[in-house]
């Protein structure tokens, strides 16, 4: 039986590449960290299905005695301080975990089990407002345009992070390539662009926006919904379908780095559109701008181009942008 480890089991996409893998009949190893508040509610229905193992990736020893115990087949580093607004207000407890905690894993792979396969989830905010631009072309299976003018992310878009989240992913991101190049680990980067579920934590702007709706479906007494720049466009997809996108990323016979996007973009505004229409209301009677909530810095335009992983994984989303928000509005 095959095993993985999965560093992140307990957020959003960890839980339902937990899922897959047991499908699969590979034994899951979660690495868990202690919190005084149950944090297990995402894994609850497979739990005793899954090993779990406690630890925090910021403390080397127990990332080192995780690896001693199993010389797992693969690896997925999930686990990171993930929200981009925090990051500013604590940017160094988000390099201790996105970037020591990166470095505590990829060493001990080096020293411990160099043949574990191992996946680091990388992030479209690397990009920052950097894109690239194209006129009528096509990406896989997806027409972009016909005669618009496209702007757009990939693999080979230039990295320039918009706050301490970005800039200590790539660190992450560079040393994970870095590993894989002086080590000859088998170490892949999965560029992923936003993931939303019904899993989703409660602070990210669309399960905010989904929340909210739902109270108002429900008849509940809501004051306004407060938000800040409605105007950023992101490259919105469904959490299940990256996790899809990771063990095929890690299956491949040479490893590499690959962007898992819709390949579409939309601004809050329009996810705002599609949530409230959904229950015939319009968002404009409810939602306030409030100033507190902008960034210090903002990353404006993200739209992914994946197809690479269209071509070379044969990677497809099931979801599109409405089933998203639909899924999200009907758990
Ligand atoms: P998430 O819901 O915030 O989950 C983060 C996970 O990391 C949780 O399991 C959390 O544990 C764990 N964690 C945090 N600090 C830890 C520590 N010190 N030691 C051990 N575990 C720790 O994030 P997600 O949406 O599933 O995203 C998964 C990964 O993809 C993250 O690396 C994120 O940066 C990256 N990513 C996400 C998106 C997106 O749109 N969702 C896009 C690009 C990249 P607790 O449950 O105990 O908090
Ligand atoms: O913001 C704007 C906000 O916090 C999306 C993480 O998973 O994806 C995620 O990062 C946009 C931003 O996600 C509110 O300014 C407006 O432009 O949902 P978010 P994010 O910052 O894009 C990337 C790829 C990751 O890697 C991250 O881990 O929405 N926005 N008003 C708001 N955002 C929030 N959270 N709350 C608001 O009230």
């Amino acid at each position: 039986m095959k095993t993985a480890l999965i560093f992140g089991i307990t957020g959003q996409t960890g839980s339902y590449l937990a899922e897959i893998l047991l499908e699969k009949d590979i034994q899951v190893i979660g690495f868990v960290r202690r919190t005084s508040t149950n944090n297990l509610s995402r894994i609850n229905h497979i739990l005793s299905r899954l090993t779990i193992e406690d630890g925090d990736i910021t403390d080397a020893h127990s990332v080192y005695a995780v690896f001693e115990k199993y010389k797992p087949d693969y690896c997925f580093n999930l686990a990171a301080q993930s929200f981009v607004h925090t990051s500013f207000n604590q940017p160094d407890l988000t390099f201790q975990v996105n970037t020591s905690g990166v470095i505590n894993i990829i060493e001990a792979i080096r020293t411990i089990s160099p043949h574990t396969r191992f996946l680091q989830c990388s992030t479209s905010e690397m990009y920052g407002q950097n894109y690239e631009e194209r006129g009528k072309w096509q990406n896989g299976d997806i027409i972009l345009a016909d005669t618009l003018t496209v702007r757009y992310q990939d693999e080979n878009t230039a990295l320039q992070g918009e706050s301490p989240y970005a800039i200590s992913k790539i660190a992450s991101h560079q040393l994970v390539q870095l590993y894989r190049k002086a080590y000859n680990l088998f170490a892949v980067c999965a560029i992923s662009f936003n993931h939303e579920s019904p899993r989703r934590g409660q602070e990210f702007v669309t399960q905010k926006i989904i929340s909210y709706v739902k109270k108002i479906s429900s008849g509940a007494p809501v004051g306004k919904l407060k938000l800040g720049n409605i105007e950023a466009s992101r490259d919105w997809s469904h959490a299940y379908d990256m996790a899809r996108g990771y063990w095929l990323a890690i299956n491949t016979d040479k490893p590499d780095d690959y962007v898992f996007s819709s390949g579409h973009t939309h601004t809050v505004k329009e996810f705002l559109t599609v949530a409230f229409g959904l229950i015939s209301k319009k968002w404009e009677d409810y939602v306030e701008i409030d100033p507190s909530l902008f960034r210090p810095s903002e990353v404006p335009y993200l739209r992914g181009i994946s197809t690479k992983a269209r071509t070379k994984l044969n990677w497809r989303p099931q979801y599109d942008f409405v089933d998203l928000v639909e899924d999200m509005l009907k758990e």
